[in-house]
């Protein structure tokens, strides 16, 4: 046991610190019906423990397109602790307990300031060009997937859609790659990537 924990903390030492500190945060646990039962940390929310058991909680997808209609697409980091360097859909995190509004649930309006928080995080879009009312929810899943085995995913996941031209300067820390790929190009683009896609966006 002694051995084992200390290969753990080595392992996990080397892990990002900024990535390390978002374990912090506090995710909303939610129920079948998508009703908020409580809170939990990030690093809770997304451990697989034992019988592949991880808490669901409540999270959501963006899918940006430009004024053409092309989806942007990211890398995700290698220093992700999940799905590190899978691609995906324009933007995902959370609604988080640390930022005042984020689980307000009419017209999914504490999901879009998450979002808006996130897009401009992750993707460098000033707010102003992300009003509340162009993010669009369109529907919710539930999915389940044990990631790396250490790592995973039990969420309700708002899928929301956003479409303008704007200017993306991504965050190193959550993003290695992007594109914008033409609806047309899509299918015969994904299987030339370099890694593999998230369950999320595979079932999205
Ligand atoms: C979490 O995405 C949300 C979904 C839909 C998987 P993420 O791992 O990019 O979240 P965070 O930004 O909180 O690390
Ligand atoms: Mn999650």
């Amino acid at each position: 046991v002694l051995f084992s924990s200390a290969t753990t903390s080595t392992k996990e030492a080397v892990k990002d610190p900024v990535q390390e500190a978002s374990l912090k945060e506090k995710c909303f646990l939610v129920d079948e019906h998508d009703k908020i039962v409580g809170q939990a940390s990030k690093k809770e929310c997304h451990l697989v423990q034992e019988n592949d058991y991880i808490p669901l909680h409540r999270a959501f997808s963006v899918f940006l397109f430009n004024k053409k209609g092309d989806l942007l697409l990211q890398k995700r980091s290698s220093h992700k602790l999940t799905y590190p360097d899978c691609y995906t859909n324009s933007c995902c995190s959370h609604p988080v307990a640390n930022y005042e509004g984020e689980d307000e649930e009419e017209d999914a309006i504490g999901i879009k300031r998450a979002a808006q928080r996130r897009m401009n995080y992750e993707l460098g879009i000033p707010k102003e060009q992300i009003p509340l009312e162009k993010l669009h929810y369109i529907t919710r899943i539930w999915y389940k997937d044990t990631g790396n085995g250490k790592w995973g995913e039990h969420e309700i996941d708002y899928v929301l859609i956003f479409q303008d031209n704007v200017k993306i300067k991504p965050n190193s820390n959550e993003i290695s790659a992007y594109s914008f790929v033409p609806r047309e190009e899509l299918d015969s683009y994904i299987p030339t990537l370099d890694g593999p896609l998230t369950p999320w966006f595979s079932i999205i």
